[in-house]
This record gives C-alpha cells, structure tokens and sequence, in this order.
C-alpha cells in the first residue's frame, strides 16, 4: 500500500459572494466588524473587478494541480491535497482536522506567498502546527519561504522577458518588484521580509538582464502606524519625475494570483498613476495555476519531504 501525506496549501482567502465580504473582512479585522463606509468602500473594489475576486477557483486550482503534479512525480507515496485559509472556510484548523480524521500522519505544509513574515507565514504555520497539538494530528513539515527558489525566479524571468520585448525605449523602462506591505514595526522584530523580497528581485533582474529595477510596496493597511514604503504608487511617480522612466513594469512578486491586490491596487490604483502621468503601464502575468508554476510548488515539496524524510 501506498503511503499517504497531506499537503496543507495555505492561502489568503476570499469572499466567494457577496454576502461573504462582511465576515470576511470582520475575520481580516480581527474580529471587528468594519464601518458600514468601509464594507462598502471594499465592495466597491470587487465590484470594480467584476463583483468577486477569482483567487477562491485559482486557488482550488493550484491545490489540486500540486496534489497531481505530485502524484505524478511519486509513485511509493498518495499525496493528498488540504486546503487552508486563513481568513475564510475551510480555515487551517479545519483543513488539520480533516487531516486527522482521514488518518493522514504525515504532511507538508505550504504557504501560498513566497516571503517569510511574521505578519504572514509564520502566523499560518502557527496556526496549523497548534491546531495539530490540538488534536493530536499529523507530524507537519513546514517550508517556510521559497522566494529565492529557482523555478519560482525563473517563472519571472520569462514573464519579464516577455513584457520587455513590447518595450520599444528599454532605457527609459523601469520595473518594479512589489509585495504586500506590513507595518514598518516588522524590521524592528528583524523580520527577514524586506530582505527576501530584495533578493527575490536581484535575482529576476540578474537572470532576465534587467538593469532599471527596484522595489515597492503596496496595498498597505487603514492604520495609523507606519508601513514599509514607497508605496507602489508614490514610486510610480518618483521614478517618472525624478529619474525620468516613461514605462513602468509591475511584478507583485509577493502574490501568485490574480486577486484583489493585484487586479485592483494594480492594475486599476497604478494605472491610474500612469495614466495621469502619459506614462505606459505593463504588468506581466500572474502565476495562477500555470503549468511551470505548479511544477514549482512541486519542487518545493518535494525538497522539503527530502530533507525530513
Ligand atoms: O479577495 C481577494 O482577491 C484579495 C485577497 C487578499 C490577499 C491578501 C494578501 C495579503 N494581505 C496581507 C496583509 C494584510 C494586512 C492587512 C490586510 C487587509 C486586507 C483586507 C483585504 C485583504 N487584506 Fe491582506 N490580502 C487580501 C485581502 N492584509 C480585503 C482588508 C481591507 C484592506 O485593508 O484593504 C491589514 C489588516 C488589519 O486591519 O490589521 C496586514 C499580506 C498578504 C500577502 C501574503 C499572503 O497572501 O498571505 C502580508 C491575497
């Protein structure tokens, strides 16, 4: 017989209807319900990408092409796929239980953003490795960032490539890596986030032949504490009225899908920006469960399972 491991794939979460946004976002809020002005001011940026964000189906989509694309890969071992949410059902606790009850031992778990934070990875791994005690689940091996991972690095590469071959003046072309910001508080607590969201864009930019890049921020929270910056935005315009780039490239490198942060603060905030500016806006394809993509999420698994195993 076939011997069985769980892969908990973690991920952000999303409304899946309408109705949804008011616990999710209370969930996001830590258990407060937002003001009536901003549950609307929020549904009003779904609606402004078509009502729904479609991470919920890219993200079911991903489990399951990692859970083939493992299969496929090994024939001593039956992987099984586990989603985890943070913010929405099936929440990680929920996904530790079914573990548990379907008899699996033994699991990989694997967040769904490439940096490591506090604010992020760890809070995920927390929670499932705690659920796990809990209720005395499986044994959990936990990857805990794959932002410098060679496949991921490459997907970028291509996609960069890609992009700058539509750019006519490549001098005056700028891209952008981004991820989503965390309050600034993190590199106090000498969090490795800014960090590995550096590397992960020195080595795109080595690879691909990129000269003119940098790093952003985006899509930071309602509080009054300090996030890291620039934000995506406020560099858009430094980098046109300062350096004079008239073309600017987005890599939210930080995400793997096309969701909010991406098709709204994006492709609709930046552009905004751009536009303004009689700048050209390019931003290469998201990962989403692409064939390559998923052959990287394999990878890493299967690195990790070899170093505890
Ligand atoms: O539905 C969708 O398509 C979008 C899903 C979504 C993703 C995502 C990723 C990250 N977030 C991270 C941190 C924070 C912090 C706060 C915060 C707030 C929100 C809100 C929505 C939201 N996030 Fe999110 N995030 C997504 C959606 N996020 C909606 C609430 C409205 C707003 O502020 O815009 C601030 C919370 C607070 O008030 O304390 C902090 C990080 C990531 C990337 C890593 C990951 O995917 O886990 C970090 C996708």
């Amino acid at each position: 017989r076939k011997k069985k491991i769980g892969l908990l794939v973690m991920a952000y979460g999303t409304p899946r209807t309408k109705d949804e946004i008011e616990p999710y976002y209370t969930h996001i809020r830590r258990g407060r319900r937002p003001s009536e002005e901003a549950l609307e001011e929020l549904t009003e940026r779904y609606e402004a990408i078509g009502g729904i964000s479609p991470l919920a189906k890219i993200t079911e989509d991903q489990a399951i092409g990692l859970e083939q694309q493992l299969n496929k890969n090994f024939e001593d071992i039956e992987f099984k796929a586990y989603l985890g949410l943070k913010h929405i059902d099936p929440f990680i606790e929920d996904a530790v239980k079914q573990m548990k009850e379907d008899g699996i031992e033994e699991a990989v778990s694997l967040v769904l953003a490439p940096h490591f934070s506090t604010f992020s990875v760890k809070s995920y791994n927390g929670r499932a490795h705690e659920e796990s005690k809990n209720v005395q689940g499986p044994t959990i091996y936990s990857v805990d960032s794959w932002y410098d991972e060679p496949l991921f690095i490459d997907y970028w590469v291509n996609q960069v490539k890609k992009t700058m071959q539509e750019i006519k003046n490549k001098d005056k072309a700028c891209v952008i890596f981004s991820a989503h910001s965390l309050p600034e508080k993190i590199t106090e607590m000498g969090d490795p986030y800014p960090q590995q969201l550096q590397e992960t864009a020195d080595l795109i930019a080595e690879k691909a032949g990129i000269d003119h890049y940098t790093i952003g921020w985006q899509s930071e929270g309602n509080t009054p504490d300090p996030w890291l910056g620039p934000d995506v935005q406020d560099l858009t315009r430094d980098l046109y009225e300062k350096q004079g780039y008239t073309s600017m490239v987005y890599c939210p490198v930080g995400f793997v899908a096309d969701h909010l942060e991406v098709l709204y603060d994006n492709d609709i905030e930046c552009k905004i920006v751009t536009d303004e500016l009689g700048i050209d806006y390019y931003r290469p394809e998201m990962p989403n469960a692409k064939n390559e993509f998923i052959e990287c999420l394999a990878t890493i698994v299967e690195k990790k399972l070899a170093e505890k195993r």
